[in-house]
């Protein structure tokens, strides 16, 4: 481990080095997004160029499609790839169920595509991800630019009769401007404070029209890698 990283950098590298000592040679993998997912990918080039490990990369957002690249990791679209065995991938917040809030980083749309199309999906995170129930973090929703006023008044009213603690929803920005994900799309954040029941809401947001998806993975996340800062790392599974 360098060693001039900081304590959260301690914990997020543990969990990536543990997460990669599982992928082998001739792998598809599901390359993830975020800083944790960043130490992923650097480790699994040094895998690559060290060891010589034949594997293909799909990425889950351009962020990481460009540094696989620079890692000399052999990059490939999901179509080319046609199904993954193994997806690594960060996370917002994690339960007991292994549950997932995702998408902080605006890519929760490819990520829960290259997830869902993996025979599995290892999660690498730090403590503070590590959470009783979902919610504290709020829950991005991404939307097609047409109509955005009002599908985000459908989500709204969606939210009135479900266990939540909070129902504020807000436009996430970039500066002045709408932030645009991959797809062109733009994201509202839900800010619910707390969660009751994190399936039904996930099949109600997405049925609201002009909704694309919503950044909770039910039963997509087959273990969660956890780092410490002392440089170990624990398996939830
Ligand atoms: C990504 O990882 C996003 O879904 C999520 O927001 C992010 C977490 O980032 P970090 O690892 O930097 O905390 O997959």
């Amino acid at each position: 481990m360098p060693a001039d990283l900081s304590p959260a950098d301690k914990a997020k590298y543990a969990a990536a080095k543990r997460a990669v000592e599982f992928i082998e040679d001739g792998m598809r993998v599901g390359l993830g997004t975020g800083s944790t997912a960043a130490w992923m990918v650097r480790l699994l080039g040094k895998r690559v160029r060290e060891e010589g490990l034949r594997i293909t990369g799909v990425p889950t957002s351009s962020r990481t499609a460009k540094q696989a690249r620079e890692e000399g990791i052999t990059v490939v679209s999901l179509d080319e790839a046609g199904w993954l065995d193994l997806t690594i991938d960060g996370t917002d917040e994690f339960d007991p169920d292994l549950n997932l809030i995702k998408g902080g980083g605006g890519a929760h749309l490819q990520e829960k595509i290259v997830a869902a199309a993996s025979d599995q999906m290892i999660v690498i995170a730090d403590t503070a991800k590590d959470v009783p129930q979902l919610g504290a973090f709020p829950l991005p929703v991404e939307v097609i630019p047409f109509g955005l006023k009002a599908t985000k008044a459908l989500v709204e009213e969606t939210l009135v009769p479900l266990d939540v603690a909070g129902r504020k929803v807000t436009l996430r920005m970039n500066g002045d401007a709408p932030f645009v994900t991959d797809e062109g799309n733009h994201i509202l954040d839900l800010h619910l404070g707390r969660i009751g029941n994190p399936s039904r809401l996930s099949l109600v947001l997405n049925q609201v029209p002009g909704v694309v998806e919503n950044g909770l993975f039910i039963d997509l996340c087959s273990r969660v890698i956890i780092g410490h800062i002392d440089g170990s790392a624990e398996i939830r599974k």
